[in-house]
């Protein structure tokens, strides 16, 4: 008789212990891990995926749901918390880049020929890791634009890169099956821990599609699958979730950064792209609007510095910032592009001539902000295509660095 599959966080301990296991005695070992913003999208479609692959392997194997941060950074995360606590996790409970060897040791330990890597919420790997580990990619599940690094030929290993409002709608769209029958199959507990899994799954995507209300973004993927999950958690007699509800409690927790630091509101949801000795660019992105961020710096000049100081931290040519914002009519997004060294600021003029059109870029404050000096160079606007994020921002801003280098 099958087993019946374990509790998450019984899963996690497991997955904890093999990953120490494997470094320990040089054992082959099969990640899970999301992109380096490692939001909410991220972190729990890693753990959906290997979870469901782990408990649905007929040979048993393990997937080692790895969340690409290091583990402090998972305190800057409160939105973790309302929607991991609906499975008796706590984020502490996740395995983090800190759970690898330190990375002068990290090839020598984690020799890359033993390791086997499935990408979720990006489809190449970037920065150290990606030096390294590379080559190893066996398998992607993603909504972001293809990048043609993960093989064509993914044998028994998912290969999807497709439009969705979140990554977690594929991940669960591509399990279904593996999920349908694990819960016939096992007569213990069913409702328990398809209830906790559909809980985990539905904050990334209500939060990505804004509550499925966001039409830019959601696809009618998005919405079968929250049918789908939400049908788990109905079936439990004497449930009490709503939609609604449990949206706006995520949500509320997302928003509430008044207590980081600037650096930290900036480090919080932060992606990198490029190479040392190319243009390396960060982008940024915030839930409140530069007008709140330039606030908690204490001054325009004292933002500047501050985004200075981020940007020669990780050796960029270009600091990008997306904020969100409310205004009158409803939602609005600006935009900043902050360039400290010569090639950036060609590169990033290079953007705002192909695509202010393209984003609909209108002056930010009369150009308050903006800074055109020698060797440095600040724009910020509103972007009035407020359907474009970041998934659709960068390609536009690496394609501008790409015509230049
Ligand atoms: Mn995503």
């Amino acid at each position: 008789m099958p087993r019946p599959p374990v509790s998450l966080p019984s899963f996690l301990a497991q997955a904890k212990h093999a990953l120490h296991d494997a470094i320990r005695n040089r054992l082959p070992i099969t990640f899970v891990i999301g992109n380096e913003s490692a939001d909410l999208d991220s972190l729990c479609s890693a753990v959906i995926l290997a979870y469901l692959r782990s408990q649905s392997s007929p040979a048993g194997s393990l997937y080692i749901p790895l969340s690409n941060l290091p583990r402090a950074d998972l305190d800057i995360r409160p939105e973790l918390i309302p929607v991991l606590s609906h499975a008796n996790l706590q984020p502490s409970d996740l395995l983090t880049l800190s759970d690898l060897p330190p990375l002068r040791a990290i090839a020598s330990k984690l020799p890359p020929e033993n390791t086997r890597w499935i990408l979720v919420d990006h489809n190449a790997m970037r920065g150290e890791l990606s030096k390294i580990y590379g080559k190893r990619l066996v398998g992607c599940v993603d909504h972001h634009a293809e990048e043609n690094a993960v093989p064509k030929d993914c044998g028994d290993e998912p290969r999807i890169v497709k439009k969705c409002g979140s990554c977690t709608t594929l991940v669960v769209e591509y399990c279904k099956d593996a999920w349908n029958k694990l819960a016939k199959e096992s007569h213990e507990d069913v409702d328990g821990f398809s209830r906790e899994l559909a809980q985990v799954a539905l904050g990334p995507i209500l939060i990505d599609t804004s509550n499925l209300g966001n039409k830019a973004e959601t696809t009618s993927t998005d919405s079968d699958v929250v049918d789908y999950l939400e049908s788990w958690i109905k079936s439990q007699p004497g449930s009490k979730y709503g939609r609604d509800a449990y949206y706006n409690i995520v949500s509320e927790a997302k928003q509430d950064i008044g207590g980081l630091s600037l650096p930290d509101i900036l480090r919080k949801d932060y992606k990198q792209y490029g190479e040392e000795g190319s243009i390396v660019l960060g982008i940024a992105s915030a839930v409140r609007g530069m007008q709140f961020l330039i606030d908690k710096a204490g001054s325009k000049e004292k933002f500047v510095e501050v985004l200075e100081e981020f940007a020669k931290e990780r050796g960029l040519s270009i600091l990008s910032l997306m904020t969100k914002t409310t205004v009158q009519d409803g939602f609005a997004r600006e935009l900043l592009v902050w360039s400290i060294d010569e090639k950036g600021i060609v590169a990033a003029r290079k953007f705002e001539a192909d695509s202010t059109e393209t984003l609909d870029l209108k002056e930010w404050e009369k150009g308050s902000l903006d800074i055109d000096d020698k060797g440095r160079w600040l724009r910020c606007w509103w972007q009035e295509r407020v359907e474009n994020s970041r998934k659709q921002v960068a390609p536009l801003m690496r394609a501008a660095i790409g015509d230049v280098e």
